[in-house]
């Protein structure tokens, strides 16, 4: 079905909504918008790794071959932005985010997360919901690589906070004992991010 036609939209919106399906506020797109604060890295897969550090008692460092080496998962979601869309069935190919912490053991003193990505980006997240179900780290999405727009070589996918937090270009995690807010935490997006309840703003 297409999207294009307004008054359909509109109609399915308004079921979705009733259905519990599309947070308050949203608009269905079946496009693939890219946003991020910056330019695209340029990526060199053979220095690339991924950092997991502070609060843990392995610290490791994954080089990209070693990640890709990984059993893989595949996750169906629906992805929500905070600048008002939301996309359907989003089918992500990736790793567990969950097998890669338990690897490096978090202290008992570990309850958030800061998601580190290049160019200095960051996003904050409660330990206990990155390591939930529908989190992972991924490749690909619909069948396809990653494009460098949207994350190559490697992207959180965290589907349950508005896509902000689904960090692109991710690099490190860094398991804190208190919360801190990221790159958009600091410039005025809430500290959660939780779409059902509408927390765009820290004033919401
Ligand atoms: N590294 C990085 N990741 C980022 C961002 C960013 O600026 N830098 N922007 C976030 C925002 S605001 C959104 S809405 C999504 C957009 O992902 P997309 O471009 O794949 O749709 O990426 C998120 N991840
Ligand atoms: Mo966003």
């Amino acid at each position: 079905m297409s999207l294009s036609d307004t008054s359909e939209r509109k109609r399915r919106e308004a079921e979705m909504q009733k259905a519990r399906r599309l947070p308050p506020g949203q608009s269905l797109t079946e496009k693939w918008p890219v946003l991020h604060y910056g330019s695209v890295p340029t990526i060199d897969l053979a220095s690339w790794n991924l950092r997991f550090f502070g609060e843990v008692e392995s610290p490791t460092t994954f080089r990209f071959e070693e990640l890709r080496a990984l059993p893989r998962i595949t996750l169906s979601n629906d992805v929500h932005c905070v600048t008002g869309w939301s996309k359907f069935e989003c089918r992500w190919d990736g790793v567990s985010v969950r097998d890669l912490v338990a690897r490096v053991r978090p202290t008992p003193r570990a309850r958030h997360v800061m998601v580190h990505a290049e160019h200095g980006f960051s996003s904050n997240l409660p330990l206990t919901d990155l390591l939930d179900e529908s989190v992972l780290l991924a490749f690909g999405m619909n069948g396809e690589p990653l494009t460098p727009e949207h994350g190559w070589p490697l992207r959180l996918v965290a589907p349950k906070f508005y896509f902000w937090k689904s960090v692109k270009w991710v690099r490190g995690f860094e398991l804190m004992q208190q919360d801190a807010p990221g790159f958009w935490e600091r410039n005025g997006y809430h500290m959660r991010g939780n779409p059902w309840n509408a927390e765009r703003y820290s004033d919401d």
